[in-house]
């Protein structure tokens, strides 16, 4: 059975439901959409509503991921899952994540009404917490999801000093609940995420669509620089012991691991703290995030290993202390051959060609790789750019990827998947 699918109108909608999610933020002139705050209610209200509209049955787990479930063959079938994040960084982009669950919608919506009766359900997925900016989590809602959610990160704090715990009890939830979030591994087909590619590669490339081959893995470290506090009109530069200027060589050496780095390597420092913070007194303590990624998990972790030594050095040269955790650790994930295959498959009865590509992002496919195959299918985004309020994506790219997951639903049991429990399958 080939499903009608009309483009236009489904670029038409895809855009209509973007502008609609983009405009709930916690502030007036940017979109900043943290996990579990009034906005992520009011994202996931919208987001429950449109999949009540396109006639999925709506629930929410006890990490606040909103689930739209389509079971033509009955609760207790095997299901597909398709899904993304509604939460945002900090003057965001509308795109990010949000074109996955929106898509997700769409294609169900499309696939439910056309009168296909797979042997498979669909559940489409809004997760809360893939960006990690409000707590220093990341991926938490699809990890629960995954059945590998760590208790331990009840105890992460936000910059206010509330717990993961208290603030999904304050969200309404019950984190006792969590364990019984996890899908059954035996009952979960695949896991699908479309998503902006958040790079130049499709651009460049003159096509809207792309599949992905693997997610970078990441990590992520909190490294606090302690010195000492002293008067910057009468401590001569060779007594100092100046937390920041140490922090910034520290910063510099990251870069230059990352510059000299295999495989993709890439190195931030995206947020510092300095204290005591007036113009006029010599830091004795700074603390800034590193955020280091590589498609090599073995490169990444020679990288992090190098920079301990570096940090150690530079720290001894000054007279400083410094202590480095890791805070966020998450593996390279193939996604799974044959989802590749069907994806591009799916793209091509469309007349597009979909370019095999890397994703240096991360994406909540990292979790649901712990439960079932993964694959993603990338849209083009206007020169790459994302985590901006620049970030953009045509409601002509929104529809063909919508169509796209249309086709990849239609024929995803032709032949029978052959699914499993583990990651991928080269
Ligand atoms: O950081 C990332 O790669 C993702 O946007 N959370
Ligand atoms: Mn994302
Ligand atoms: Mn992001």
């Amino acid at each position: 059975m080939t499903i009608p699918v009309d483009i236009a109108a489904l670029s038409a909608r895809a855009a209509a439901m973007i502008e609609a999610l983009g405009a709930i933020s916690s502030t007036p002139d940017s979109l900043t959409r943290l996990f579990l705050t009034p906005e992520h209610r009011r994202a996931a209200d919208l987001v429950a509503g449109w999949m009540g509209e396109a006639g999925l049955g709506v629930s929410e787990d006890a990490l606040g991921t909103v689930r739209g479930s389509w079971h033509p063959a009955g609760p207790q079938a095997p299901r597909l899952l398709i899904g993304s994040h509604i939460d945002t960084v900090v003057n965001g982009g509308k795109y990010d994540g949000s074109l996955g669950v929106i898509l997700g919608i769409l294609a169900v919506e499309a696939v439910a009404r056309s009168g296909l009766a797979p042997a498979y359900g669909i559940d489409v997925l809004a997760f809360g917490d893939e960006e990690g900016t409000r707590f220093p989590t990341t991926l938490s809602s699809s990890a629960a999801c995954a059945g590998v959610f760590l208790p331990s990160s009840l105890d992460a704090r936000d910059g206010d000093g509330i717990s993961l715990a208290e603030a999904l009890r304050a969200y309404g939830t019950n984190p006792d609940d969590i364990a019984a979030s996890a899908y059954d591994p035996s009952r979960v087909l695949a896991y699908i995420e479309a998503h902006i590619e958040q790079g130049p590669v499709l651009e460049a490339e003159g096509v809207p669509l792309g599949v992905v081959t693997a997610i970078a893995g990441a990590s992520r470290l909190s490294v606090t620089v302690t010195g000492e506090a002293g008067h910057a009109g009468t401590v001569p530069m060779r007594l100092r012991r100046d937390a920041l200027a140490g922090a910034a060589e520290m910063a510099l050496a990251i870069e230059r691991l990352a510059r000299a780095g295999t495989d993709g390597m890439v190195a931030t420092v995206g947020r510092m703290h300095v204290e005591p913070g007036s113009v006029n007194v010599i830091p004795s303590r700074v603390v800034f995030t590193v955020d280091l990624r590589s498609a090599s998990d073995a490169s990444r972790r020679a990288a992090l290993t190098q920079f301990g030594r570096d940090a150690h050095r530079i720290a001894e040269q000054r007279g400083l202390g410094v202590v480095i955790s890791a805070f966020h650790e998450v593996a390279t994930v193939p996604c799974y051959r044959d989802i590749q295959l069907r994806l591009s498959d799916a793209v091509s009865t469309l007349g597009q060609r979909a370019p095999l590509l890397p994703s240096g992002a991360g994406h909540d496919g990292q979790a649901m790789a712990k439960l079932c195959p993964v694959g993603m299918l990338f849209v083009r985004c206007k020169g790459g750019i994302s985590h901006n309020p620049a970030e953009y994506a045509s409601p002509e790219d929104m529809g063909m990827a919508a169509a796209a997951l249309i086709r990849f639903i239609e024929r995803f049991q032709q032949p029978p998947f052959n699914g499993g429990t583990s990651g991928a399958r080269m």
